[in-house]
């Protein structure tokens, strides 16, 4: 899912990264690598040509604060390829927001239309906004308003069945604007306080489908017209909102399949020329695929930075909300230990496909495919061979510690040693990133990001460093080499500011 324009912009990142300024010259290079990755990712290319000139304008121009003294008075130091990164982010960020998260309600119903092409996802994001809203608290009717296709009927009931939510369909003869109207009726009646409309697709924008649908739209009045395009459609996804913006009014798109398309340019492009905001993502098949829309965390998995708040925001569905933020807290103040670890791991198993969730992790990206759950088990393995004196205080754990560890749960002593380390270091960033106010000033400082970049993490937190260097096992040499020279600043970085501490 838009590994085209991560590749482009850690493209660029490595371009600036040592210089000591950022120049017309250096930036014009980097920006070069930006525009073919935006171009193959096929981003309509009056926003490319924009874009490119936003960035390049603020990143050569704009004073560059380098240094910053965060809350507890360290400074923070930026490198120029950072404030490069953090004007990108801003600029993707304005590009595709500001998004109003909120789905309209109208009399206490949220009723949602949802038009688009044929086979572009309508029926599958119907289902999933019920199964979404269901898990809000509502009580969500989905409507069947597609009688162009034989099966499409049956398709809704069948998902419908699948999340327990009531589909209503018309009988024989009746028309869509029949149909939705009666369900309307129908909600109102039966107490149902929202409503989806699944509307029948074409091949095209023809005159015959935007008759039917402003039928439809009248009669039921949605509070939430939503487009659906896919992925696939690419700059496609651009021409066909504004057609349909002609007729209906929209407020907003429904972008799905972008697990099945490396480019989503359409995400970038489609609210700067058609002034329609993004509201939510379609990143899967199976009905849980379905996420809101922020700019800020689809700007950050561009750049290769993983999106901690939607990852966040995961969490608190499979964990306990208030534990989390305890733990949380704790370990923003470097304060927790291995059994702190394995609960995280133990988390991340239940959030899903591993590589689902490595996807939205700071810095782990391009790792996402090649991490696997192997190396979970092989980290639990070893902190469960660990003492519980050890396991609260990993600094006991000296060779022949370690040696024991190794032989009880099958590793080799490195492989102990390793996850010390990565541990050691994971508990500092922490602890750094903690100081700017606890998790409030954490989530503060993501969007912005320059004092996180700033606060000694070259690739941001790295989640795969944890995993033993597992997840480089299948990882290409040269993303090994980069990755084993990300490490070895780390724990440079580390050791410097151990000895450091010690002095004080
Ligand atoms: N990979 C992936 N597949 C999706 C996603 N959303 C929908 N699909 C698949 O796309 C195909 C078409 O989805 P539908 O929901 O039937 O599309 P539709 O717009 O209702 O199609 P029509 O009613 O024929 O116009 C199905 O095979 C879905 O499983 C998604 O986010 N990711
Ligand atoms: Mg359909």
């Amino acid at each position: 899912m838009l590994e085209t324009l991560t590749r482009g912009f850690q493209g660029a990142r490595d371009r600036l990264s040592g210089v000591r300024s950022l120049t017309d010259e250096n930036v014009g290079e980097a920006l070069r690598e930006v525009r073919a990755s935006l171009l193959e990712a096929d981003v309509d290319f009056a926003v490319v040509k924009d874009f490119l000139a936003r960035v390049k304008e603020r990143a050569v121009g704009e004073k560059v604060a380098t240094r910053v003294r965060d809350a507890s008075g360290k400074t923070l130091r930026a490198t120029p390829g950072q404030h490069f990164i953090k004007v990108c982010e801003e600029e993707l960020v304005a590009l595709m927001g500001p998004v109003d998260p909120e789905l309209g309600r109208d009399a206490g119903v949220t009723s949602i239309m949802l038009v688009g092409l044929q086979g572009v996802g309508k029926t599958t994001v119907a289902a999933k906004l019920a199964n979404h809203l269901k898990r809000e608290g509502m009580r969500p009717l989905l409507v069947a308003a597609d009688v162009q296709r034989p099966a499409a009927v049956l398709q809704l009931q069948q998902l419908g069945e699948r999340i327990e939510v009531a589909v209503h369909a018309g009988g024989p003869g009746d028309t869509p604007p029949i149909i939705c109207a009666a369900a309307r009726e129908r909600a109102g009646r039966e107490g149902f306080n929202a409503v989806v409309y699944d509307t029948a697709g074409r091949l095209a924008v023809d005159e015959e489908l935007m008759v039917e649908l402003g039928e439809i739209a009248e009669r039921t009045r949605p509070a939430n017209t939503l487009l659906v395009c896919d992925a696939l459609m690419g700059r496609d996804a651009v021409n066909v909102a504004g057609a349909f913006a002609e007729r209906l009014s929209l407020d907003g798109l429904v972008l799905t399949k972008l697990d099945g398309d490396a480019r989503g340019g359409a995400a970038l492009a489609v609210k700067a020329v058609t002034g329609v905001p993004i509201k939510f993502l379609g990143t899967g098949e199976t009905v849980d695929r379905l996420e809101p829309f922020r700019p800020e965390g689809l700007a950050s998995r561009i750049l290769g930075m993983g999106d901690v708040v939607g990852l966040v925001r995961d969490f608190e569905q499979v964990v306990d909300e208030r534990e989390a933020e305890a733990d949380a807290e704790r370990m923003l103040r470097g304060n927790f230990g291995m059994d702190d670890l394995l609960k995280q791991l133990r988390m991340v198993q239940k959030l899903g496909p591993l590589g689902d969730v490595m996807a939205k992790m700071p810095g782990m990206g391009g790792l996402a495919d090649q991490v696997d759950e192997g190396d979970i088990v092989r980290v639990e393995a070893m902190i469960q061979s660990m003492t519980r004196q050890e396991r609260s205080k990993p600094d006991l754990i000296d060779p022949s510690r370690a040696g024991r560890i190794a032989r009880g749960s099958g590793r080799a002593p490195k492989d102990v040693t390793d996850l010390v380390e990565r541990f050691m270091q994971m508990r500092q960033i922490m602890g750094s990133l903690g100081k700017g106010g606890g998790l409030g000033g954490l989530m503060g400082k993501i969007p912005g990001m320059g004092q996180m970049a700033g606060a000694g993490m070259p690739g941001g937190l790295d989640p795969a460093a944890m995993l033993g260097g597992g997840g480089a096992r299948q990882a290409k040499p040269a993303q090994l080499a980069q990755q084993r020279g990300r490490a070895r600043k780390k724990r440079k970085a580390a050791k410097k500011a151990r000895r450091k501490g010690r002095r004080k």
